[in-house]
């Protein structure tokens, strides 16, 4: 098992387009496992492939308390939605920024297992909001990008300024 480098916004690899997966293979699985380790040292309750710099529709989740109910979704898509619901929301690609969001209250997303086998799950609350920021990072989107245009600003400064006093402590 492997920890994997989590790309940072405004890094422009987190717009890359992830493609579907046509075969769930031993790679997707590794994958996924590393995907999983990452997220859990993070400590993040969500992980897309596209932070980890491969661009293929692959997430994983746990909104669990006891970070024991490990979900893997290949090839998510939402196929219903419903309802509004604002939520604060952070990012594992955006250290240090919380801001609240609004999205669907409950969606119902169609997906692919880690046996390649068809499910669907359905899902309110938190579990509603990581799917679906998980999801958009599929598609490129990071959840600042709901934000303002002067809070992105803020934003890119803060993480620029961050990236800079690192680099000069290494
Ligand atoms: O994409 C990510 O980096 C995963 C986010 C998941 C998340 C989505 C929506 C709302 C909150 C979190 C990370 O887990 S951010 C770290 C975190 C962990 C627990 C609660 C809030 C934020
Ligand atoms: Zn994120």
């Amino acid at each position: 098992m492997s920890l994997l480098p989590i790309l940072r916004f405004p890094d422009p690899r987190l717009k890359k387009i992830a493609a579907p997966v046509r075969n769930v293979d031993e790679s997707i699985i590794r994958l996924a496992r590393d995907m999983a380790e990452t997220m859990y040292q993070a400590p993040g309750i969500g992980l897309a492939a596209t932070q980890v710099d491969v661009h293929k529709q692959v997430i994983v989740i746990d909104t669990s308390e006891t970070r024991d109910n490990l979900l893997t979704l290949i090839n998510p898509e939402i196929v219903e939605s419903e309802g509004r619901q604002e939520c604060e929301e952070g990012c594992l690609s955006v250290p240090g920024i919380y801001d609240k969001v609004e999205r669907a209250e409950r969606v119902v997303v169609r997906y692919l297992d880690l046996e390649g086998r068809e499910k669907t799950i359905e899902a309110d609350e938190l579990l509603a909001v990581c799917l679906q920021h998980e999801i958009e990072h599929l598609s490129g989107k990071v959840f600042v990008e709901h934000l303002s245009r002067l809070k992105q600003l803020r934003i890119k400064a803060k993480l620029a300024k961050q990236a800079k006093i690192t680099a000069a402590r290494d």
